[in-house]
């Protein structure tokens, strides 16, 4: 088949968003595809060189008779620009808001009709969703794409529920790179994070954001490390970071619980961990979770959005109620007292990694609605 040359709207550091675009850029370019990131920023993943892989940076200058910077102009002009001057075959949008907004402006200033694919991460549709002043924006950006995907069921009825968009709504799920997340020998970071060997570690990885829920995992933490010896890890940064140190300080935690900021090593810092821990009020997928699992650590995380989409409660993790921290604290006690619990967790854990979210498949996934973009399936 014609390999494809594909623009790709993203945001290069918000979570996992970014990362899907990332991770998905580099398997389409594996493939022969050329991609061409019309970002901010460079994405942490794309730093350095790879085959197939180019960068538009989008820039703007800071005019004083501008309250806001246009960002979303800016990056339209840089779309049809890259349309005009790389031919593009169509644009791969993450995340609504304004991508795909900007896109079809970009492809207006073009004069181009190529095929835009807007995949729907979350946020873009369950808090945008809610503000009356932004709903229609969005609702136009997904009835201007081609081809509009959501990363779970629950984010697509969700869409459908309080968007109403006229177009069709594919799921297509997350995928981690599986060669970066796997279980792996933990060396001596523990002992650098100083933890002693015989502790048992929670983990809880986000961009800190209220959604985020952090205060039900630092209150249900305080129980569970009252019953066994266990050290905390927070990882990750975000608005709410100060909230949550004042917590902690609160709940004189000080000593239990390790803010150990942005971290590149996730893989290593699972190998260390024992269950991950989720409270999110929203989350469209979980891709956190995921990441886990794929390193063997089951996860104990709310019934909210995607979340039960990932974990089978009681199969590779525990669901439990949102705001319920009874339950939180004891699922993830009976986890970090029962080994062979955790290890048959583990094993299925493993199994779904493999059956339901192989990169493989998502990606081909992916690749046929390419073509069919494109106008050439
Ligand atoms: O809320 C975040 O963590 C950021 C946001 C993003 O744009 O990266 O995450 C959303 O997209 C991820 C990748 O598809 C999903 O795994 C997250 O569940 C989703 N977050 C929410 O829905 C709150």
């Amino acid at each position: 088949m014609e390999k494809l040359k594909i623009g790709v709207i993203c945001y290069p550091s918000l979570g996992g968003s970014g990362v899907v675009a990332t991770e998905l850029g580099l398997m389409m370019a594996k493939r022969g595809h050329e991609l061409h990131y019309i970002t901010s920023s460079v994405p942490f993943r794309l730093l350095e060189k790879h085959e197939n892989i180019h960068f538009h940076e989008v820039t703007i200058e800071g005019y004083a008779v501008f309250k806001y910077p246009p960002y979303d102009i800016a990056l339209a002009n840089q779309i049809a620009r890259v349309i005009e001057e790389k031919d593009l075959d169509l644009l791969h949008v993450h995340y609504a808001m304004p991508h795909a907004v900007s896109a079809a402006l970009g492809k207006d200033m073009a004069g181009s009709n190529i095929g835009v694919i807007t995949t729907l991460h979350g946020t873009d549709v369950t808090i945008l969703g809610h503000d009356d002043s932004l709903r229609n924006t969005v609702r136009y950006g997904i009835n201007k794409s081609t081809i509009v995907t959501a990363v779970s069921h629950s984010l697509k009825e969700d869409t459908i529920r309080l968007i109403n968009p006229d177009k069709e709504i594919h799921t297509i799920y997350n995928f981690i790179d599986e060669k970066t997340y796997v279980p792996s020998d933990p060396g001596t970071l523990k002992e650098e994070l100083g933890i002693k060997k015989e502790e048992k570690v929670l983990i809880h990885i986000s961009n800190f954001r209220k959604v985020k829920n952090i205060p039900d995992v630092v209150k249900s933490f305080q129980q569970i490390t009252q019953s066994i010896d266990t050290k905390l890890l927070l990882v990750g940064e975000g608005p709410e970071m100060e909230n949550i140190r004042q917590l902690v300080n609160d709940l004189n935690l000080e000593e239990h619980v390790i803010f150990t900021g942005k971290r590149n090593d996730m893989a290593q810092l699972l190998a260390i961990s024992d269950v991950m821990f989720h409270l999110s009020e929203k989350e469209a997928f979980g891709l956190v979770l995921l990441e886990a699992m794929a390193c063997g650590v089951p996860s104990v995380a709310t019934d909210r959005g995607g979340i039960p989409e990932v974990i089978m409660d009681g199969e590779n993790g525990f669901i439990v109620p949102y705001g319920d921290t009874d339950a939180a604290v004891e699922k993830v006690l009976q986890l970090l007292q029962n080994d062979e619990l955790r290890h048959s967790f583990i094993v299925n854990g493993l199994r779904t990694v493999k059956e339901k979210f192989h990169s493989a498949n998502i990606v081909e996934q992916y690749e046929r609605l390419y073509y069919e973009a494109a106008g050439k399936s």
